[in-house]
């Protein structure tokens, strides 16, 4: 019977690591979402944004969606077109929303809705500094992240940017969802390794999708 059970057992699709956030693993196409990122890229390029206090953001970022999150002198905000170009931004492919949304609601967020896409690009060396996300309209609405590639330690922080951190190795493929309590934490990523990954090569991409407006 025990023998039995260890056979037949098959790993949660979904986990509740802490209050608000739910990890599903190896969850995603990756093929799909890093296609879909190159096409992105080539009307709205990965860009470095500078901070309202001048320094460069040494992630790499890009958007699709209604609004894409923006960042230079002028402050953090969403903008309806990509200030690069002057256009719209990449639209969020039906089939990647369905998916999104799809996972919201196994966590409990129903008629989750993504209306824009921010798109990270890591490489060797980079990490994302401890902050909160706080610049949508709605808190109540929670915020889907997808990854790809090299794999990295995400950490989840608290109402303070100090204390002990929550650990989350997220892999490609790894699809990760924060809403509740945990949508005003802290988080952040650590400095990526130098690996390759046959999908990506040194980078890592992830992924927010977010009701932004
Ligand atoms: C926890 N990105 O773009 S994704 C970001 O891996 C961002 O690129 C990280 O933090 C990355 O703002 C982490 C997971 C994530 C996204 C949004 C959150 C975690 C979150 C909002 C609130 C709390
Ligand atoms: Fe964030």
């Amino acid at each position: 019977m025990m023998q039995n059970d260890l056979f037949t057992a098959i790993a949660p699709e979904m986990e509740e690591l802490a209050p608000g956030v739910f990890l599903f693993q190896k969850y995603i196409d990756e093929e799909l979402f890093f296609n879909q990122a190159m096409k992105v890229a080539e009307t709205a390029p990965f860009r470095h944004m500078i901070t309202p206090g001048g320094k460069k953001i040494n992630v790499a970022g890009t958007s699709m969606g209604d609004a894409g999150w923006y960042s230079d002198r002028r402050g953090y905000r969403y903008e309806n077109n990509d200030p690069l170009s002057g256009n719209a931004w990449p639209i969020i492919p039906k089939n990647i929303s369905k998916i999104i949304s799809n996972a919201a609601d196994k966590a409990g967020f129903k008629d989750f809705i993504a209306d824009s896409c921010f798109i990270n690009r890591y490489e060797p060396g980079v990490r994302l500094t401890a902050h909160i996300d706080q610049d949508e309209q709605n808190f109540t609405q929670p915020i889907v992240s997808v990854s790809l590639g090299v794999s990295a330690i995400f950490q989840i922080f608290g109402e303070t940017r100090g204390g002990k951190a929550l650990n989350i190795s997220l892999n490609s493929g790894d699809l990760l969802i924060f809403g509740g309590p945990a949508r005003r934490h802290y988080h952040g990523v650590k400095k990526l390794d130098n690996f390759d990954h046959p999908l990506t090569g040194k980078y890592r991409y992830n992924f927010t999708f977010r009701h932004a407006l």
